[in-house]
């Protein structure tokens, strides 16, 4: 298949080279245009791939069969409307970014969308990228025009596994959005590891009991006591990774707060209910991004 992967950073690139080590025709997109990326990924088996894929040609963008989009969730929007009137309108464009909101931002595109998930882990070593654990991509339509494209599903996991499809993909997003509600920020806090939070409860419980209580109103099947465990035991299974956030944070980027507790924050005013432990944390968020601004000055 002709694909184009937008954005060339940790997943983007272990998308890169395990598509091409398929045999995919595939090309790097980057938001800064770039005549070539490099991929710098080191594997789950310790093999390196390094290599230099062509970026950012319109010629093979107008005859991509499939757009896997790999940013950060606060570049998706503009970076695929930007891209819209050259890829071709049967394209189907797959979101892999954390929280949500982008479908909002999105409607009205052409192209058949679709939403993933997914646990792959991954972390910047200088100029390498460290596929550090392996995971679950959980892929599935977001319109009407994605509903039948599931063969789709085998040819990602072939490239990198697992994939799943499921016709019914909101339930695991909001499941992976309500483990970055409670993860990410209080990493963020307390400025520890994923597994160094097992110690603050309180504020896990609280946190997750806000987001069920959005999620039950969405018509998600949850409850708090299961989203509590579930947050529990991601919390124990990636309990070495610092967090996106954190991440983000240290390296004076913008998180995608506004994506995760802001999406959630914003659902709950829609349905007349208070989350004041996910506006605490969003707003601690959100002023330590404008401490960059005034550190660098
Ligand atoms: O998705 C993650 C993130 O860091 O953004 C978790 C699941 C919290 C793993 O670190």
């Amino acid at each position: 298949m002709k694909i184009t992967v937008l954005g060339c950073g940790a997943l983007g690139q272990i998308w890169l080279a395990a598509l091409e080590q398929q045999g995919h025709d595939v090309q790097g997109w980057l938001r800064v245009p770039q005549p070539y990326c490099s991929v710098n990924v080191v594997g789950l088996n310790g093999e390196t791939a390094n290599k230099t894929f062509i970026a950012n040609d319109p010629t093979f963008l107008a005859d991509s069969e499939l757009l896997i989009v790999t940013l950060k969730a606060w570049q998706v929007s503009e970076s695929v409307k930007n891209m819209q009137s050259v890829l071709p309108a049967h394209c189907p464009v797959l979101l892999l970014h954390n929280g949500m909101g982008t479908l909002d931002e999105l409607k009205g595109l052409p192209q058949p969308l679709l939403r993933g998930v997914t646990t792959h882990a991954a972390r910047r070593d200088g100029t390498v990228i460290v596929h550090v654990a392996s995971g679950i991509t959980h892929i599935g339509p977001v319109t009407s025009a994605g509903a039948d494209m599931s063969e789709l599903a085998e040819v990602l996991h072939r490239a990198l596994p697992d994939v799943a499809w499921h016709n019914n993909v909101a339930s695991a997003a909001w499941q992976k959005l309500a483990v970055n509600c409670v993860i990410n920020p209080l990493t963020v806090f307390y400025d520890c590891t994923n597994g160094e939070l097992a110690e603050h409860r309180p504020e896990i419980e609280a946190l997750s009991n806000e987001v069920a209580a959005v999620m039950e109103r969405e018509g998600q099947h949850t409850s708090r006591e299961w989203l509590i465990d579930y947050v529990l035991e991601v919390i124990r299974s990636t309990a070495d990774n610092t967090s996106s956030m954190l991440q983000d944070i240290r390296a004076q980027r913008r998180t995608e707060i506004d994506y995760i507790n802001g999406y959630v924050i914003r659902r709950a005013r829609a349905q007349g209910i208070t989350t004041p432990e996910n506006s605490r944390l969003y707003e601690f968020i959100k002023r330590k991004e404008q401490d960059y601004d005034r550190e660098s000055i």
